[in-house]
């Protein structure tokens, strides 16, 4: 990554920042404000990219009519359904140094930013907002059933990706053109994308660096223990036997192609 040097006369964003919205008519006009308050204070530009997926509310319209900021705001279609078709379809719009995503409800305090910001300066690649970090605050209202899942859930995606204690929090932040790279690759559409963004860096020998959040469990959680538990169990399976495959593919010597000579290099 070139030096950033503060006070250079260039616009374009040193950080852009991904938010996935579908249906955030309630939340979205909030979070952009506080998203784009803590921007407008950071001493480099960034920009924002909210990606919808066709919402049937309001949500496009809402984010269409923000008055102009400091902090420039896109609002991008997403055509295939899911959460990480969307951050996947944000992270490829991209061109910033640095990039990250977060949700809609803000649900992670913005000024772990300052945090993940300064590690990616200081040469770190993946930084992994976690609330299992012994030093993170968790304000928690999940149902029992849906922290039952979790940690059924965290279990699984640790023998996927080794050393990340939460890979479902909404608050990453990556070298940019290492998560570009990744992306262009993700397959996952749905809410288990986290998993295998992480373990395609890790794949490209990117430590993954875990830090402390405070997050707040917001209302209006798209997310239903009833109806995605089960997708999201399948998409893990998937993943697992994604990577494994490719991992066999790789590893297997290449054959000799039968039209080549005998002895050819
Ligand atoms: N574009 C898009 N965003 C989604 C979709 N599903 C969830 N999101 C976004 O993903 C983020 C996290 O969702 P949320 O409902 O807060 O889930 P929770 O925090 O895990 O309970 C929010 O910004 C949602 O709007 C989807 O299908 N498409
Ligand atoms: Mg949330």
């Amino acid at each position: 990554m070139a030096p950033f040097r503060p006070g250079s006369a260039s616009s374009s964003p040193l950080l852009e920042i991904v938010v996935p919205a579908y249906n955030e008519e309630r939340r979205i006009s909030e979070g952009l404000l506080r998203l784009c308050a803590k921007l407008a204070g950071m001493p480099f530009p960034s920009a924002v990219v909210v990606v919808d997926n066709n919402s049937t509310d309001a949500t496009a319209e809402i984010v269409r009519a923000r008055p102009p900021s400091v902090v420039p705001v896109t609002l991008t279609q997403c055509q295939v359904p899911g959460k990480g078709a969307a951050v996947r379809t944000g992270l490829l719009r991209t061109r910033a140094p640095l990039v990250g995503f977060c949700d809609a409800d803000m649900a992670t305090d913005l000024d772990t930013i300052d945090v993940a910001v300064g590690l990616l300066l200081c040469g770190e690649r993946v930084v992994v907002g976690s609330r299992a970090h012994p030093f993170s605050e968790v304000d928690n209202r999940h149902s029992r059933v849906r922290e039952l899942g979790a940690a059924v859930f965290r279990r699984l995606a640790r023998v996927i990706v080794p050393g990340v204690s939460d890979t479902q929090c909404g608050f990453k932040f990556f070298d940019g053109p290492l998560v570009r790279e990744v992306a262009t690759g993700l397959r996952t559409p749905g809410f288990t994308f986290d998993v295998e963004l992480l373990a395609r860096c890790a794949e490209r020998d990117a430590v993954l660096r875990e830090i402390p959040v405070r997050w707040r469990d917001m209302p209006g959680s798209r997310f239903s223990p009833a109806r995605h538990s089960a997708g999201i169990l399948l998409e893990l399976g998937r993943i697992w036997l994604a990577l494994r495959h490719e991992a066999r593919a790789a590893a297997r010597p290449l054959r000799e192609h039968p039209l080549d000579p005998v002895g050819s290099p």
